[in-house]
């Protein structure tokens, strides 16, 4: 039955694999719930969560430096709404197209049915590629980009964020487009700046989170980070913040990345380092490459952009105890995921959403290490976001401590839950299994509620 689904999926929409991936993962988790719970079955939940309820694409022209004109597309995929507003990122990127979105918004229902705030799922973006534009530039994407978006969103209807491409200060263009047009103050976008509605940790919040969940899983074997070697790919916001919280518990990070390469630092990207990679790439907006330049020790190899590494990825080929994925997704083949348990890798905590090809995936199952899916150790990021609608919606702002206690708890009990789950449906320790079984159970007690909707 779930087969006959999955290929229905494919032959109606055949050409967006990233879609089919993410949604055959979910299956495979779903064959045991369902057994336990055939009015899913009949109801047809699976198929209705698998289709989107709204899928929005327009048009996004805007001018260069130069006085040229410049087209390119825009999308907003609202998946479901059972539980909440449409929730989820927005990601600018050449690469962005519709079922790479799909997936994305995909997972985003389940991830957030984890945080236990209410929020339906989401994403967005465009094609768009803000590497290398003046800032004048990104302000007048954005602008065009939100004179469309607003017509679908709010901050009960649905409240984009960022993702790949988009943080601060593209979050805070779109939201003064939008308040501009709307002429309205409203929690409609999260990752705000402070001084106009954010929430303290937001920035943080995802790679924190992804390593709020590592220690839980450590948790469980009575180990913690101290002295923990830690492979993190990315150099962004997610890798940024992973790094910064696994220095602050005694671990040592040896690897960064961008779309360009990888370095390698067998000393260790200690906290003065990590600040100079954040000047790097938030403000002078540079390439990793340059901190082989910097730090002595440390080496730099280089890939091609629109060609990375097929064959493998020498980022996860030193010898580490845990790592961190938090660039982009099927940046860990099945090649890669050997080499990480060849090279000693016992945990891997997934920052990035859907960083593991299936036949990694299968591999980190078999040999029985630590590993946390994305839908389950990023949900750190959304859930703070969550916080932050809860901020806006009360017009008020809580001190840096109560927001990261709060996060801390939400990942806490997200592991719980997908714990809890893994052993109820007969797979104890697989977090896989465990986080699609407890995210699917919420939404689809919720559109059962609700009727045929
Ligand atoms: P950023 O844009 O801040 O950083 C992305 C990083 O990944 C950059 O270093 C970028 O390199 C690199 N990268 C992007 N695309 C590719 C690619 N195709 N190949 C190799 N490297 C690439 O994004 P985030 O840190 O926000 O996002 C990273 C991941 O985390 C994504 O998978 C995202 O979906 C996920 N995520 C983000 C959340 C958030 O709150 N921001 C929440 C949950 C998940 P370069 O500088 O060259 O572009
Ligand atoms: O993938 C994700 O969870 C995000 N990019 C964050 C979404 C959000 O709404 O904060």
């Amino acid at each position: 039955m779930l087969e006959e689904t999955y290929q229905s999926l494919v032959k109606r929409d055949p050409d967006q694999p990233e879609f089919h991936q993410a949604v055959r993962e979910v299956l495979e988790s779903l064959e045991s719930v369902l057994d336990k719970h055939p009015e899913y079955r009949s109801a047809r939940i699976v198929e209705r969560i698998i289709e989107p309820e709204r899928v929005i694409i327009f048009r996004v022209p805007w001018v260069d430096d130069s006085g040229e004109v410049r087209v390119n597309r825009g999308f907003r995929i609202e998946a479901n709404s059972a539980i909440g507003p449409y929730k989820g990122g927005l990601r600018f990127h050449p690469s962005v197209n519709l079922g790479i979105l799909k997936f994305l918004a995909f997972e985003q229902i389940f991830k957030n049915a984890l945080t236990g705030i209410p929020m339906g799922g989401g994403k967005g973006g465009s094609d768009f590629d803000p590497k290398g534009k003046s800032d004048a530039e990104v302000m007048r994407f954005c602008q065009s980009f939100m004179m469309e978006l607003f017509r679908y969103i709010g901050p009960t209807t649905d409240v984009p964020a960022g993702d790949i491409g988009v943080g601060g200060r593209e979050i805070g263009y779109l939201f003064g487009t939008w308040k501009k047009l709307r002429n309205q103050w409203g929690g409609v976008l999260t990752g705000k700046g402070l001084a106009y509605g954010g929430s303290l940790i937001r920035p943080e919040a995802t790679g924190y989170g992804a390593v709020y969940f590592a220690q839980e899983m450590l948790k469980t074997r009575g180990e913690n980070l101290e002295d923990k070697v830690c492979l993190v790919s990315g150099s962004g916001n997610v890798a940024q913040f992973a790094a910064q919280k696994i220095n602050q518990l005694g671990g040592r990070v040896v690897t960064l990345s961008d779309s360009s390469g990888c370095i390698y630092d067998p000393e260790g990207i200690d906290h003065q380092k990590l600040q100079w990679v954040m000047e790097l790439k938030n403000v002078r907006r540079g390439r990793i490459k340059e901190y082989a330049d910097k730090f002595t020790g440390a080496t730099y190899q280089e890939w091609d952009a629109f060609n990375p590494p097929t064959d493998h990825n020498p980022l996860w080929d030193h010898k580490a105890d845990c790592a961190f994925p938090s660039a982009t997704q099927n940046e860990i083949n099945a090649r890669d995921a050997r080499n990480l348990i060849k090279n000693g890798v016992y945990l891997v905590s997934e920052g990035a959403n859907m960083p593991t090809v299936p036949e990694g995936i299968e591999i980190f199952l078999d040999e029985k290490i630590l590993y946390g899916p994305g839908k389950a150790a990023n949900a750190g990021g959304v859930a703070t976001s969550g916080l932050e609608m809860a901020q806006n919606a009360i017009f008020s702002s809580w001190s840096r401590e109560e927001v990261d206690q709060r996060l801390h708890q939400i990942m806490v009990n997200i592991h719980a839950q997908a714990h809890a789950a893994s052993e109820k449906y007969g797979a104890k320790g697989n977090y896989v299994l465990g986080a699609n079984a407890a995210g699917f159970l919420k939404v689809a007690e919720a559109m059962m509620a609700q009727g045929v909707v």
